[in-house]
């Protein structure tokens, strides 16, 4: 018997324990042998537990269904529909002259996304209200054009094929509309990398006795390679030409742990790569110890002479490893509380990602540039949001080489969407979750993430309210519903909540995890930490934009501040002034005034209210944000030098502007490509309209300043890196909407202080027990493509 081999069964409410009986357990392949050792290390026994009386099984239980009151517009293209749109544009009679994808080389033309264009606000609601027809379904192409030789750059363009079904309606043009640019066109300088690596490597290998000698390691573009390079992220632009700096990292070694961003070595090149001509590519720099070389030679003659400065040598080791290492935490081999929970308490149109759960209603939709949005999000049968979700995710890094500060990352390029793996059932959620499948479209293959969201209650706690006095005791639950998804892009991994609570709140929250991206040490002592011997913990921004499309009793809003200010007031019935405090109301009334940060000491009330719509008492009803966990923060870089005009949106704490169909998002996903150039400017929203009483939109940001200390090491861990806001009813309902909850009780006292009685509220009693176990899973799996281009092979 080992310590996984327990059966627990437990109540269904609370998860309190209340019985335990040992039963044999297969031996599951994925911590057996880090437990069992540490169990065996220990010689702990497992006290047998006596089986209770009175709890039996449960059996099972039925999931509660919803049909959604419209069919969600809101979602991808069906396998079916994406084999139709990858016909069509093949075909060469459209004249795109694409190559099928997996043929396509860095001079063929090829498709990139392929991916529903979610219906514009004015047709979606006009559905969702009943008075439109279905809106007409539409497609974004993305082609990364490479066939025409006389071009300057290889180049993205973004097209809309519509409508669907496929008819002579349909006709391919430009996908401009939510593009201010005013074109749909962006270099793509990620055409020729294999070119650039060839050519990269070529130069490295020449120098190779001198980085084994500084580094102890080599590249020459071979499998025994010992070291890799890493880009500066996004391209570099310096007198339209266009320059990569690249670092050397040590490949890891050691099992399967993706270590590469902390093995960050002294070494950096710079090379000009402008123009798809190899021949006319160039090294220009080569700096090492903050010395700057031009050639390979200049380099070579430097090391020889016998005063040259060695820097210490990255190495690999375990404490780069997330493997379970350290002493052993007292009784932590026992199994720790879970949560379990046999009945759901929430309804599910699976067909059409429709929730339901106590007052709450909304659709989810799925995107590959920023993953989950929530559409038409509805508290007590009434429209609070039309629209939630992520636009755009920056990493912003600094420090004196040229990697770190030259690194800001725009996640969209890379999405979202693709990078959302299976969750591990019990351990990212509860194995109860509702779990949710998601596919994308790109580069002529259908990606499937089984299991990647879920959905589930959780106790959060805390009470979400209590009192007692000498008469009674009052105490009530909080349990709220948690939409979880985690992406994780490269060596981060986002983990995005959407919790909805009783009291008609909605938190949004995003937590980080994963491999930082570390600097080589020397000479970085401004911008982190020295965390280890050849690692500096390189300072970054997080900042994660959202787009909070509130709907408060319809479109006319107003967004509102109501600031608490410091005031000396004479009041009729004092002699004399006194020193206090007051609240000092301002309407935003034109996008001017919609860039908007935090008011300092917390000192600040930022509510979308309806004026049209005043309550009984003459107040405007409305929804309020406010920070939840971690320090609200926009970008600390001012005018950033690597994001130039791709950044808007990261110098406030939240902006309110119009709504507009022509602008569904902020960002773009190939704005990475083109920073002075991008395709959406946010900066441009800003056009001096009103926002007073029309439909506004309010864009708000999360994130962190992260300075890596050495507890980020080997990952970065959530309890605080974290960071959330709430959106919270205000004047919205005439009371707090959790006294309707069953989930209190009431201990009722007589005068001297005995129970009189208990009120429970009509819940219903734990009635039977659940088997608890250590979650199976074997059959995890990553992400699974299948391509949808098989028609052309039919066609030769
Ligand atoms: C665990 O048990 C083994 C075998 O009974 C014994 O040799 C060993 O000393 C014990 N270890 C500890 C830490 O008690
Ligand atoms: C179509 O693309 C191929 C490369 O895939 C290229 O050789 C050819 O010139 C292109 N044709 C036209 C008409 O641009
Ligand atoms: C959405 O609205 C814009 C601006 O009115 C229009 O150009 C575009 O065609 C519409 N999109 C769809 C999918 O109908
Ligand atoms: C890699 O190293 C092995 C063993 O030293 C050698 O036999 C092989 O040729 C090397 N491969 C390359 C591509 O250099
Ligand atoms: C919104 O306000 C405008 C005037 O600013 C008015 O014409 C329109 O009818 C209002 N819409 C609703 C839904 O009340
Ligand atoms: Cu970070």
């Amino acid at each position: 018997m080992t310590w996984l081999s327990n059966l627990l069964s437990l109540a269904l409410a609370g998860a309190s324990i209340t019985s335990a009986l040992p039963q044999p357990h297969e031996d599951l392949p994925w911590n057996i042998n880090n437990r069992r050792s540490l169990f065996q290390k220990r010689n702990a026994t497992i006290p047998a537990l006596t089986v209770p009386t009175g709890l039996e099984a449960c059996a099972a239980s039925v999931d509660p269904v919803v049909t959604a009151p419209k069919e969600n517009i809101f979602l991808d293209f069906s396998n079916d529909e994406i084999k139709e749109l990858l016909k069509y544009i093949h075909d060469p009679a459209q004249g795109l002259n694409l190559t099928k994808y997996p043929d396509a080389g860095p001079w063929d033309n090829h498709v990139t996304v392929t991916e529903y264009i979610v219906p514009n606000k004015t047709a979606a609601v006009a559905y969702l209200d009943g008075c439109g027809p279905k809106p007409d379904k539409y497609a974004r192409v993305v082609v990364s054009h490479g066939a025409s030789g006389d071009e300057p750059e290889a180049w993205l363009e973004d097209y809309m094929v519509g409508p669907f079904p496929i008819s002579e309606k349909t006709t391919i043009q430009p996908f401009t509309f939510a593009y201010n640019k005013g074109s749909s066109k962006t270099p793509d300088y990620a055409k020729d990398s294999d070119a650039i690596r060839k050519f990269r490597n070529d130069i490295c290998a020449s120098m190779k006795d001198i980085t084994i000698d500084l580094l102890g390691s080599f590249i020459e573009g071979g499998k025994n390679d010992t070291s890799s390079l890493q880009a500066i992220d996004p391209m570099w632009e310096e007198d339209g030409k266009i320059k990569q700096w690249v670092q050397w990292r040590l490949i890891p070694k050691i099992a399967h742990y993706s270590t590469n961003t902390l093995l960050t070595q002294g070494l950096f090149m710079k090379f000009d790569i402008t123009g798809r001509d190899p021949s006319k590519w160039y090294l220009e720099a080569i700096l090492y110890d903050n010395k700057m070389y031009k050639t390979v030679e200049e380099f070579r003659e430097a090391w020889k002479k016998p005063d040259f400065n060695r820097l210490p040598k990255a190495k690999e080791g375990d404490w780069a490893t997330t493997k379970q290492q350290g002493k052993p935490l007292p009784y932590d081999e026992q199994p720790p509380p879970v949560q379990v929970q046999k009945q759901k308490r929430w309804a599910v149109d699976k067909k059409n990602q429709y929730v339901q759960w106590m007052d709450f209603s909304f659709y989810m939709g799925f995107a590959r540039d920023v993953g989950i949005t929530l559409y038409d999000i509805k508290y007590k049968g009434k429209r609070i949001m039309y629209e939630l979700g992520l636009q755009e995710a920056i990493a912003h890094y600094a420090g004196n080489d040229p990697k770190s500060s030259g690194t800001a990352f725009l996640d969209g390029y890379y999405g979202f969407g693709p990078y959302a793996y299976e969750l591990v059932k019990g351990y990212d959620c509860p194995e109860s979750s509702t779990f949710f499948d998601t596919v994308l479209y790109q580069n002529g293959e259908t990606t499937t993430n089984r299991d990647s969201i879920c959905l589930f209650e959780q106790d959060m706690g805390y009470t979400m309210q209590r009192h007692t006095t000498g008469k009674y005791a009052g105490v009530t639950k909080n349990i709220g519903l948690v939409l979880r998804a985690v992406y994780t892009i490269g060596n981060y991994d986002y983990n995005f909540d959407y919790v909805f609570y009783y009291d008609g709140s909605i938190e949004v929250k995003v937590r980080a995890s994963g491999y930082i991206q570390s600097a080589y040490y020397a000479h970085n002592e401004e911008y982190g930490y020295r965390i280890n011997e050849h690692s500096s913990g390189s300072m970054h921004d997080h900042v994660l934009t959202f787009k909070a499309d509130l709907d408060i009793m319809g479109t006319n809003n107003t967004f509102e501040k109501t600031l608490i200010v410091p005031k000396t007031v004479k009041y009729v019935w004092a002699n004399e002034e006194r020193n206090t405090m007051a609240l000092e109301r301002h309407e935003v009334l034109t996008e001017d005034d919609g860039k908007i940060n935090w008011a300092p000491n917390g000192a600040g009330i930022y509510t979308v209210i309806n004026k049209d719509e005043p309550n009984q008492w003459g107040e405007y009803p409305g929804y309020r944000i406010m920070p939840g966990s971690g320090t609200p923060v926009h970008m600390e870089v001012v005018d950033s030098t690597i994001l130039r005009n791709s950044a808007a949106f990261g110098t406030h704490h939240m902006y309110v502007t119009k709504q507009k169909d022509t602008e569904p998002r902020l960002a773009a996903a190939a704005n990475n490509m083109a920073p002075s150039e991008p395709l959406v400017d946010f900066s441009k929203f800003f056009d001096g309209e009103s926002v007073a009483q029309e439909d506004i939109v309010l864009w708000f940001n999360l994130g962190m300043h992260h300075v890596p200390h050495s507890g980020d090491l080997p990952n970065t861990v959530m309890t605080t890196a974290q960071s959330s806001v709430f959106f919270t009813p205000h004047n919205y309902i005439d009371m707090d909407p959790t006294r309707a909850t069953n989930q209190q009780v009431e201990v009722v006292l007589t005068k001297d202080g005995k129970v009189d009685h208990v009120n429970e509220f009509g819940k219903k009693e734990p009635s039977c027990g659940i088997s608890i176990h250590n979650p199976d899973l074997s059959a995890y799996e990553g992400a699974v493509s299948v391509s949808k281009l098989d028609f052309l092979e039919y066609n030769g």
